[in-house]
């Protein structure tokens, strides 16, 4: 066990894993090898986050298992590491086929620009992790205590800023990986050789950042621009937004702080929005990432995970105390303020748009971020029929949609009279509260869930655009989030509606937050029936059409008119 003084609190258990871990090995070699063992330990179950993988059970299955010596189905799932969520054509193939091999047949486009595989069963996930990385596609560090998938702006629009984001994107990822973890990752899932670490071992030699602790838990990063926040960078716990000059990009104004989880039981626990800290030069990107995860690594609670985060720390100390200790400690540049740049915009990219020098791109809106086969939609089968074709990169968005990119002008048509013949919607036949909404996995997969969210908000959504239709307002951009439970998975807080797992069939409402993600919204009832929620919100949206000013947004006209007024028409009971 790690070493503690009395009068500390006591580290979570969590601590130990890590310290005794041997970065990231433990036994994981010995357990996932032995098939007599169904389930991994406590202590290997924490370890295996930082590869990238979650234990989880089917949770469907559970009604069925309940007969005495019938266990839970055990199943993994397994989260890919693909900074600005690109994939070469080849990539995307192989994902799709380990989809179909060893997952379950689907493959699940994440908030954080990245593809989730679900359902593993034990036995095939060495297989699953070699044929991953054999696609030089790695997992760790996909999950665990330690620098996330890094958001960039996925779109190859012609300019030289989100190019300039994509590379730093790229080199954040990199240095803020783990190390000596790389060399458990080998052993551990290709067959490397077995680490020779001691306990005499100096961590802060072979993990530099990290030491042996790693951090007091995960740590997200972003980068976005003014005028296009499609990576919702105000809830990350470090966030770059590109400043530029004369069309070129010259910096970056530094966030910190931002975050959306919280517990029910836990009143200190609750979402915030990234904080300014100061503006750096381009060559400052790494120092300014070095210098906020270490931060975070020294001051972050290694007692409570569930107040472990950097925006807790940025909360308790306050934006000037965080700056004063970055700038003294963390950071060896010089102090200077955010220059004035404020959050105007957030883009899907969806549709054909121009990549320059004759080249586009197609931005198709994945329901969920949950591409498979159902009915008439084929959506696995007609993107996987693209890519094959055309040879297409794949970018997947921070808002659970993709992009095919590389076409040229007379590839459009073939590649529209597939997206016909497989099913699949060009985005604008589809209404704008479909594409402007998400859902977290929840039921059967997750297992904090306490409702179903990616199954039912699909109902809702559409509930809700036959109800924007009857009002006339089926033009307004509206932002609906769901999850099923207040972690916040698909950043629920800072949307226009935010509906939020509360247990059964209830959910608790949040109105008022902004499309551009530059807001938190309010909380304005608790426990409603999944069946109301579309008859309330129709009377807000009611109102709004009768009193909203020329060319105001919904979620500004809930955050003018106030919580009040927002809790009355909703018929809130408490
Ligand atoms: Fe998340 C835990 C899914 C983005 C906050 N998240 C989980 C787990 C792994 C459940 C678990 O711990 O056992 C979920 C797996 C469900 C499943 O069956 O797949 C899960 N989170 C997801 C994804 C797949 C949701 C999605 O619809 O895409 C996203 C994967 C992103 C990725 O590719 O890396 C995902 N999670 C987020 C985000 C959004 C973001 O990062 O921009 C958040 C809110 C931002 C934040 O971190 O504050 C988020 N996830 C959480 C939390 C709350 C953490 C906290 O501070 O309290 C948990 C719970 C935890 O870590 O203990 C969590
Ligand atoms: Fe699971 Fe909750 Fe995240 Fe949804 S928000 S995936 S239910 S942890």
């Amino acid at each position: 066990m790690s070493e503690q003084n009395a009068n500390e609190p006591k580290l979570s258990p969590v601590e130990g894993h890590k310290s005794e871990g041997r970065f990231l090995r433990g036994t994981l070699p010995e357990e996932i090898a032995d098939p007599a063992v169904e389930h991994l330990s406590d202590a290997n179950k924490s370890l295996i986050k930082f590869h990238g993988s979650y234990q989880q059970e089917d949770r469907d299955a559970r009604k069925t298992r309940a007969k005495p010596g019938v266990g839970k189905a055990y199943m993994f799932m397994i989260r890919l590491k693909l900074p600005g969520g690109k994939l070469t054509a080849d990539q995307y193939l192989a994902m799709d086929d380990i989809c179909g091999e060893f997952a379950n047949g689907t493959l699940r486009l994440t908030t954080r620009q990245s593809i989730q595989f679900h359902g593993v069963l034990k036995g095939n996930l060495k297989a699953t992790m070699a044929a991953i990385n054999a696609s030089l596609v790695t997992t760790l560090g996909a999950c665990g205590d330690v620098n996330r998938n890094v958001l960039s702006c996925p779109a190859p629009l012609p300019d030289a800023t989100r190019a300039q984001m994509m590379a730093d994107c790229a080199a954040v990822a990199e240095r803020l990986a783990p190390k000596a973890g790389k060399q458990s990752y080998h052993e551990v899932w290709l067959n490397g050789t077995p680490m020779n670490f001691g306990d005499a071992t100096d961590a802060a030699t072979v993990e530099p950042l990290y030491g042996k602790t790693y951090l007091p838990r995960k740590f997200k990063a972003a980068f976005a621009l003014p005028h296009d926040n499609c990576t919702d960078i105000l809830a990350q716990c470090l966030g770059y937004l590109a400043i530029t000059e004369g069309g070129k990009p010259v910096g970056y104004n530094l966030f910190a702080g931002g975050g959306q989880g919280q517990t029910n039981s836990q009143p200190d626990t609750y979402p915030l929005m990234a904080q300014p800290v100061g503006f750096i030069e381009l060559g400052e990107v790494l120092p300014a990432a070095e210098g906020i995860l270490k931060l975070f690594r020294d001051h972050g609670n290694r007692a409570d995970r569930k107040r472990a985060r950097l925006k807790y720390v940025m909360k308790d100390w306050g934006v000037e105390k965080f700056r004063d200790v970055f700038y003294r400690d963390y950071f060896a540049g010089p102090r200077r303020d955010p220059r004035e740049a404020p959050i105007t915009g957030l883009d899907l990219h969806h549709g054909w748009q121009s990549m320059g020098a004759g080249k586009f791109f197609l931005g198709l809106s994945v329901e969920n971020g949950r591409i498979k086969d159902e009915g008439t939609l084929r959506m696995r089968s007609g993107l996987r029929a693209i890519v094959a074709k055309y040879k297409c990169e794949a970018r997947i968005t921070a808002q659970q949609d993709i992009m095919l990119c590389g076409f040229s002008m007379a590839d459009r048509a073939g590649v529209d009279s597939m997206l016909n013949e497989y099913g699949i919607p060009r985005p604008e036949t589809l209404s704008q509260v479909q594409r402007w909404s998400m859902a977290c996995p929840a039921v059967p997969t997750c297992p904090l869930a306490l409702t179903e969210s990616e199954r039912v908000l699909p109902d809702v959504v559409k509930q809700l655009g036959s109800v924007l239709t009857d009002l006339g307002l089926s033009d307004e951009l509206v932002s609906v989030r769901m999850t099923g439970c207040p972690n916040g998975c698909a950043r629920p807080y800072q949307s226009e509606v935010g509906i939020v797992g509360r247990g059964g069939t209830n959910y608790t409402l949040y109105i008022g937050g902004d499309t551009y993600g530059r807001r938190l919204n309010a909380e304005v009832e608790d426990r409603v029936p999944i069946g109301q929620i579309v008859p309330k919100l129709a009377k807000v949206f009611t109102a709004y059409k009768a009193e909203r000013t020329t060319g105001e947004a919904f979620g500004d006209y809930c955050d003018r008119v106030g919580l009040a007024k927002l809790k009355e028409l909703v018929g809130a009971t408490a």
